[in-house]
């Protein structure tokens, strides 16, 4: 299988101005006619058009008919036409079958509807194009379709035009006033219903608003909807962009291979993020719903206007779409609590998914240097460190200073196609600073490591902090140069009070200063530091590291206590909580009698009761570290042993704060109409929280029926769903009707039931014997990603202690899985692989199990690139 360099890239040779296409639209066989105007930019020989199993019914150029004799050459992956003239125009014929299409990427049939997702190389499943993100031209787009069946036919941009055909179909005709490349491109045929608000600009102009579903689903639409005049109000406001189309609709899919996708105009979402009530929708699905309404929609700029030159690139559009997605929930919560809540929540996902990627063998820069499939470079390093990165921007040159570098990156780019470089160029320019060894953020792989020393000089009154820097080789770079690190620090008296921070040679002082670490080791000394301070480091994790720093039990307790910077409270209890987690593990493995010390409870207890703190950050401290992150720490995984640890630590925590959580529990019921806002959603969080730890495995009969209760009095889907979880959990027959109930109350809403599914799967009771058991129920399907997620993923992955049963049975059934839905969707089925990333790390006995099974994988006939591009990687 071939890979793609990125040192290999050459423009396109041809410029398409326009391209107008035709869709004779049936799930059986759509007709697609394309019409392109091609001229010649760049010297080269013949016209390259990809394609990916197309039907080529018919191709003319400059209207004569092309013959396969000595006009051009067809292969697996595209056409060749020999020899074309300066200027020219192109028409061919193409057919498809969407309904036999079950990979979702082209054109695709879901439930009677047509749909497209062309990002990253789908287009080419479509039409014969240059299918390239730096070819961008502008289309015209007619649809004709049977009437009733397809009676809504949407596209890019303008409807210009709809009206009856001769034969009795109907057609719609929109123009898209961009240029865009081609994986922007869509289309949806079919029977739904919209939703839709005219909405007046900043600028006073008016635009129309629509959020598409399925007949049935108008109840579920209105927080989309809310989400998406939040989004245009806040991209005005923040970064000056206005809406640039006359109509923005959204479209809801139930089978979706990701979140969402930001075509032009036409966004084109996965159900879970659209539809959403209070019945079936939970707090999280809430606020997922607003944030990835926001991602796309803030594409139509970071990414639509101003696109990538390549899929190296990627990161250009999508880390910094993720971090303006980022901004704006944590400016919708609005309070600084309220941010420091996201923040945290965002620096979990990064630092257990993103870290754990940077040291395993899929390991690779922000922007990569090779691939062999695209579709599996869409991960948290491209996303979620890529907003890091940017995020850094943000830290080094302050609001404004970043502010004053997307207003050039605009004035330079618009409408064009580039690269990481020119965005880092034009932050560098608008402030007048060198930003060329950050380039290194890009180009190397790895999580940095900054093990940081003080010195406190009494006699001096100075205070000095050493930082140094490392970051452990990854596949293909084994040495690594200094990174150029953002560190914020503040430094805490006694009394947790903040104290003024002088660095040496600076006469004005500030509560929280950003440290630049450039040099491997490097130095910064604090002026008129009258006593020992409390460090309190990597303030608001000011960079994508990781930090250490030995910190004592007391300072940790006492940054828990005062610091000002909530992010770092909250890190001061993981790290207490951590260090004992750590320690029970190891017991857990010697046979040795366990034990917790009361320093930890006390301090946790301390914020646990303290009401004039946020509810949702209250939860945060209390929750322990996930298994997943213990396993990330782990210099050898033992998945039981992880599992019995903090179990343990639950249990004790439970036992010790039995009271308090109980009133806990009443003090944070949300009475009266629900309101996804984040200080209900943070009071039903922390409630919840305490209910999960009433609870614990050996829990009395008095707080099952405080769950029992909640189950069948909860008002909304998260105190449901939440009191119904911690029944499952106990693994006892409590939890048999109340989940039958759930089952009967939502049979008829898919999303509802993949959390039914979900829920099971991941209890650490249910064995893959159970799992085998629910794939053989009437409403579970692999060939939607939902679906097959629910159950099959949240096993895999949120189940570690049945999924790694020492018997390996749980990795013999990922291997089934893998190869059965690699038979239907590669994408997905390469998802699935990723679950055993890390399969080196595990003790040996589990290694050699995981080891036969991806060998079982690898050795199959007929896997797909994305499939095979992870087991050879993974098995090197
Ligand atoms: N840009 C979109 C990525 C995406 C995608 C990629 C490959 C295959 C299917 C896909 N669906 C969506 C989504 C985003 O990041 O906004
Ligand atoms: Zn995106």
């Amino acid at each position: 299988i071939p890979t793609i360099f990125r040192q290999d890239y050459c423009p396109y040779p041809f410029k398409i101005s326009h391209l107008n296409l035709i869709f004779d639209l049936d799930a059986a066989h759509t007709h697609v006619h394309s019409e392109m105007l091609l001229t010649r930019v760049n010297p080269g020989s013949d016209l390259l058009l990809h394609a990916d199993g197309l039907s080529l019914l018919s191709i003319h150029l400059d209207g004569r008919e092309l013959s396969a004799v000595t006009d051009y050459v067809l292969n697996d992956d595209g056409l060749r036409v020999l020899n074309p003239p300066e200027s020219f125009t192109l028409s061919i014929v193409t057919q498809t079958q969407p309904d036999q299409n079950s990979t979702l990427m082209g054109l695709y049939a879901s439930n009677g509807n047509l749909f497209t997702q062309c990002e990253a190389e789908g287009f080419r499943k479509i039409t014969y194009f240059p299918d390239r993100p730096d070819v961008m031209t502008q289309y015209t787009v007619e649809l004709r379709a049977d009437a009733e069946q397809y009676s809504v036919l949407l596209s890019n941009g303008n409807l210009v035009d709809e009206g009856v055909l001769d034969d009795g179909r109907h057609y719609a005709k929109w123009i898209d006033p961009f240029k865009k490349p081609s994986y922007l491109f869509a289309l949806v045929a079919g029977k739904l219903v919209c939703q839709e608000e005219k909405f007046i600009l900043a600028s006073g102009r008016e635009v129309l608003l629509q959020v598409w579903v399925e007949d049935g689903n108008l109840d579920k639409t209105q927080h989309a909807m809310e989400s998406l005049k939040n989004s245009i109000r806040w991209d005005e406001q923040r970064f000056g962009l206005e809406l640039d189309l006359d109509r923005f609709m959204i479209v809801a899919v139930s089978d979706f291979n990701m979140g969402a996708m930001e075509n032009k105009g036409l966004n084109i979402f996965n159900t879970k993020y659209v539809l959403a009530n209070s019945r079936v929708a939970t707090d999280i699905d809430y606020a997922n719903i607003e944030s990835v309404v926001g991602h796309e929609y803030f594409h139509n700029w970071t990414g639509n206007r101003v696109t990538c030159q390549d899929w190296f690139q990627l990161s250009l559009k999508e880390g910094l779409t993720v971090f303006r997605d980022q901004e704006f929930s944590a400016d919708m919560i609005g309070t600084d609590s309220g941010r420091a809540v996201s923040r945290i929540g965002d620096v979990r996902t990064l630092r257990q998914v993103q870290f754990s990627e940077d040291a395993g063998p899929m390991a690779h820069p922000v922007r990569p240097d090779s691939y062999v499939e695209i579709n599996n470079f869409y991960t948290v390093t491209i996303y979620e460190k890529g907003a890091e990165v940017v995020r850094m921007y943000q830290t080094l040159l302050g609001r404004d200073g970043f502010r004053k570098g997307m207003d050039l990156y605009f004035a330079r780019h618009d409408g064009c196609a580039v690269t990481c470089d020119d965005f880092r160029a034009a932050m560098a320019d608008a402030n007048g600073r060198d930003l060329a060894q950050f380039e290194r953020w890009y180009s190397q792989a790895g999580t940095p490591v900054v093990t940081v020393k003080s010195h406190y000089d009494t006699d001096l009154q100075q205070y000095t902090l050493t930082l140094r820097q490392s970051c452990a080789p990854t596949p293909g770079q084994t040495d690594k140069s200094p990174f150029h690190i953002p560190v914020t620090v503040g430094l805490l008296d006694s009394n947790g009070q903040e104290m003024p921070l002088y660095l040496v040679g600076e006469s004005s002082a500030q509560a929280s200063c950003v440290l630049e670490l450039t040099d491997i080791e490097q130095s910064f000394v604090f002026d008129r530091i009258p006593a020992l301070p409390t460090p309190s480091l990597l303030r608001n994790f000011s960079a994508p590291v990781v930090l250490e720093y030995a910190y004592s039990d007391t300072e940790l307790a006492h940054l828990l206590a005062h610091d000002s910077d909530a992010f770092n409270r909250w890190e001061a209890g993981q790290r207490l909580a951590t260090q004992r987690l750590m320690q029970l593990i190891k017991s857990v493995q010697a046979g040795e009698a366990l034990s917790l010390d009361s320093l930890y409870l006390e301090a946790v207890g301390l914020v646990l009761n303290d009401e004039n703190l946020d509810p949702a950050f209250r939860e945060l401290v209390l929750t322990l570290p996930s298994e997943a992150m213990l396993a990330e720490l782990s210099a050898e995984i033992d998945p039981h042993a992880i599992h019995v640890a903090r179990e343990y630590m639950r249990q004790q925590i439970s036992a010790h704060m039995h009271k308090d959580f109980y009133q806990v529990y009443q003090a944070n019921q949300t009475m009266g109409v629900y309101s996804p806002d984040a200080i209900s959603a943070g009071k039903r969080g922390l409630k919840n929280l305490a209910l999960a730890y009433l609870v614990s495995n050996d829990a009395d009969e008095q707080m099952i029926s405080l769950a029992l209760t909640q189950v069948h009095e909860a008002q909304n889907m998260t105190d449901r769903l939440a009191a119904l979880a911690v029944l499952v959990r106990t693994g006892d027959e409590c939890a048999i009707e109340p989940l039958n109930d759930f089952y009967q109350d939502f049979a008829d809403d898919a999303l509802v039931i993949d959390k039914w599914f979900s829920l099971q799967a991941s209890s650490p009771k249910t064995d893959v014997e159970l799992v085998r058991q629910l794939m053989r129920h009437p409403d579970f399907n692999l060939h939607n990603p939902n679906r097959a997620r629910s159950l099959i993923f949240s096993f895999c992955h949120a189940n570690p202690v049945q999924f790694h049963a020492k018997d390996g049975s749980g990795y013999a059934f990922w291997a089934e899985q893998v190869l059965a839905l690699n038979a239907i969707n590669p994408q997905v089925a390469a998802r699935l692989v990723r679950v055993l990333d890390h399969w080196r790390k595990y003790q040996p006995a589990l290694q050699a199990r995981m080891q036969d099974a991806l060998l079982t994988v690898a050795n199959s006939v007929g896997l797909s690139k994305d499939v095979q591009e992870l087991v050879v990687k993974m098995l090197k």
